[in-house]
């Protein structure tokens, strides 16, 4: 059989390739990474590459495919990473995926991973966000049950909080379809782990930002906002729920924790998360004072506001376009599991987090760019 995958070096021609003779050519650890042009994708690609592993990272064939993140990370033309178009939805390419690149750790980042876009698209949602994973679960099934399997789980699936902090024995209680579908897929890991000794690992992951992070999630909506304001490109921030309390991460501490939850010795449940909530009014607040702007809020409610001290200039006010039907108000989770048995541990503060995603911000916001 010749198994037809288009295997593309970025910025090279695309390829066909035999399955079998990728497989063989390499004596490096190879990794598939599914979600490759998304933040995370962009983060374990590096952290993959760097540890010396051959790396296969999927992405969806669309009219304007984009590489960015690979590019910032100055990963994109590295020899040891492949492109591979593929669609998590699709049972046949998900088998082609594993027979063709040989691989012995497979990391499932691939979702529609927007929540607020999952109300308005659930049945999409379901079928990638839920369904999709479990192509890859049937793949390591029927090519090789060995493959070591990491589902990217979510803080999401608590939903409505059954226990503060949350830990990996916490009820779920999904408020959205992408929580719901979520759940699903961690159930299905858990299933094909007891079911099939499948090495199937579930990072529950709480929320983790980056300068990489995507315009339509808060943390970067607001960091971006700030430097255009900060510019004079814009006026007003627009926002919905402030109240909402996160427990917010940094995306490159949490990718180390998702490759060494498939270098353990038995497939697991894992909380990766700081320990620590704040509003998103808080995040507001810390982003500006990280451009030198100083807020005052008023109001309440869809009145409330926030005004520049020094200029008496509004700067931010509530929308409630972007109130969701069903909110998560409160996520705090406790990552003391991982830090004992896979000695990860968060590394960079809020703090940190939030200046180093304004600085980048205003440098990409001089320079004109646009993602
Ligand atoms: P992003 O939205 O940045 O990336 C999602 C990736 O999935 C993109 O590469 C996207 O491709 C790809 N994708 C979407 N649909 C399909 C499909 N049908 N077939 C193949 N690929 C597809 O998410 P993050 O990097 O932030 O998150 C990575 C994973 O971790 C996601 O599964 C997310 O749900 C989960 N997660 C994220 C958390 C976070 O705080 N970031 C927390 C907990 C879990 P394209 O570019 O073409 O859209
Ligand atoms: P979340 O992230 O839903 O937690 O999912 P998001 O940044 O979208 O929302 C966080 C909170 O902020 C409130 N909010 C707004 N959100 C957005 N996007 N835009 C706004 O204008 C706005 N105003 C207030 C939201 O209501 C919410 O309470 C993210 C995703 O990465 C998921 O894939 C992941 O699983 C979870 O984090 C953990």
């Amino acid at each position: 059989l010749y198994f037809l995958v288009h295997i593309r070096k970025y910025n090279r021609p695309f390829v066909s390739v035999s399955g079998l003779s990728v497989a063989n050519s390499s004596q490096k650890t190879i990794a598939v990474v599914t979600g490759i042009t998304g933040q995370d994708g962009a983060y374990l690609t590096e952290l993959l590459l760097g540890k010396g592993y051959t790396v296969y990272g999927t992405y969806r064939r669309t009219s304007s495919v984009n590489f960015w993140r690979l590019e910032e990370l100055g990963v994109d033309k590295h020899p040891d990473l492949h492109l591979v178009e593929y669609d998590l939805t699709d049972l046949s390419s998900s088998i082609r995926l594993l027979q063709t690149t040989g691989a012995t750790e497979v990391y499932n980042l691939a979702a529609q991973s927007f929540v607020g876009v999952s109300f308005d698209q659930p049945l999409a949602t379901a079928d990638i966000t839920g369904i999709g994973p479990v192509n890859l679960l049937e793949a390591i099934r029927i090519v090789n049950p060995k493959i070591k399997f990491y589902q990217a789980s979510t803080s999401e699936m608590f939903g409505k909080v059954q226990a503060i902090p949350q830990i990996e024995s916490t009820p779920f209680y999904p408020r959205s379809p992408y929580g719901v579908a979520k759940l699903y897929a961690h159930w299905m890991t858990i299933n094909y782990r007891e079911s099939y000794g499948i090495f199937g690992t579930s990072g529950i992951l709480f929320n983790h930002e980056s300068p990489l992070r995507g315009r339509e999630f808060v943390t970067r909506k607001i960091t971006d906002s700030v430097a255009k304001i900060k510019l004079g490109k814009l006026d007003v921030l627009e926002l919905g729920n402030m109240d909402a309390k996160r427990d917010w991460g940094y995306a490159k501490d949490y990718v180390e924790g998702m490759w060494r939850m498939l270098q353990a010795d038995e497939p697991d449940t894992f909380v990766l998360a700081t320990n620590r909530t704040e509003t998103v009014r808080d995040f507001v607040t810390m982003a500006f004072k990280a451009a030198d702007i100083s807020l005052d809020w008023k109001g309440s409610g869809e009145q409330e506001h926030a005004i520049d001290i020094l200029s008496g200039k509004t700067l931010v006010r509530i929308n409630p376009k972007f109130y969701r039907p069903a909110e998560v108000e409160l996520l705090i989770g406790n990552p003391e599991k991982a830090m004992a048995k896979l000695g990860w541990a968060p590394k960079t503060t809020l703090e940190e987090l939030c200046r180093m995603m304004v600085v980048a911000d205003l440098g990409r916001n001089e320079r004109g760019f646009s993602f």
